[in-house]
């Protein structure tokens, strides 16, 4: 499928990955109806291929995403956002994927960029990389779960002092404050988030979703309930071959081949 914001490609090094890059460099990556649409299909798409087992999202090396498309909400009336149910359904597209999508992100991540990027399952960052939620400087507010993932991520104090003041983190302190889980030097940021990935890729896929669900129930229920359904996941992946292969191969001394049954 040929998308006109995004590039998505299947890097020959980096086996099972599907890299989709954000392309509207006239706008900073800004996020517009378009953009948000095409990515909930690309996505879709990868979810559907089995030889895809991870996706690394990325911007250019100025922007991974330098927010929600200003231009396009600007005009906007009270009447059209609810009606259209603004950026609803294209959140949902990325959130309900299965598979793990990791962030690669340099340059600026502010506003829905910074939420997009938290949307996706872990963030690594290049040294460049700024992280922000200026909304408060429009005279709105961030719209696609900022005020909840990154107070989840960074806690009370450091949230409200980037969402009330606008300013940007650095990616030295989005890594000290947990938003970020690791630092590239921006020119090889991506060869090593396709490495990461294609490590990821090659794991038992089924493995790789039940964990991926278990660490998100972390963030929706108690830890009574959490460790329930984790002991129940944890059980029913003896069901699977790819349990008896991941072992089998411990015990002989080989690396497993991982079936996906
Ligand atoms: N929307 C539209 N266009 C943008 C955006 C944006 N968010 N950001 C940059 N651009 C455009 C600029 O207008 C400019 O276009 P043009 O050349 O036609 O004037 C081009 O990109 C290059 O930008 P700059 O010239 O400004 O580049 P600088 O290097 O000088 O500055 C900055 C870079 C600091 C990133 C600056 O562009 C900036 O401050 N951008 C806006 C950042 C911002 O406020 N983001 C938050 C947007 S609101 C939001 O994200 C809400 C999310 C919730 C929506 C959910 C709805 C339910």
């Amino acid at each position: 499928m040929a998308f006109e914001t995004l590039i998505v490609e299947r890097p020959e090094a980096a086996p099972g990955v599907a890299l989709i890059r954000l392309n509207r460099p006239e706008a900073l990556n800004a996020l517009n109806s378009v953009l948000l649409t095409e990515l909930g299909q690309a996505l879709a798409q990868a979810q559907g291929d089995d030889g895809v087992g991870c996706v690394v999202l990325t911007g250019s090396a100025k922007a991974f995403a330098a927010g929600a498309d200003i231009k396009e909400m600007s005009e906007k009336s009270y009447a059209e956002m609810f009606k259209a149910d603004f950026f609803t359904a294209q959140a949902r597209a990325i959130e309900t994927v299965r598979k793990p999508i990791i962030a690669a992100v340099s340059g600026y991540a502010l506003g829905g960029g910074c939420e997009l990027a938290m949307m996706c399952d872990f963030i690594l960052a290049a040294d460049t990389a700024k992280f922000g939620q200026p909304e408060i400087n429009l005279g709105v507010a961030p719209g696609i779960g900022g005020t909840q993932r990154l107070t989840r991520l960074v806690g009370k104090s450091k949230a409200m002092d980037m969402i009330l003041t606008g300013r940007m983190m650095d990616a030295a302190e989005a890594e000290r404050s947990g938003l970020v889980s690791r630092i590239f030097p921006a020119d090889q940021l991506v060869d090593e988030a396709l490495k990461v990935a294609a490590k990821i890729a090659a794991q038992s896929p089924l493995a790789t979703a039940m964990n991926k669900e278990l660490v998100n129930a972390a963030y929706e229920t108690t830890l009574t309930t959490g460790v329930a359904l984790e002991r129940r996941l944890f059980h029913s992946l003896f069901a699977f071959d790819d349990q008896k292969e991941g072992m089998s191969a411990f015990v002989e001394k080989r690396k497993p081949a991982f079936k996906g049954s």
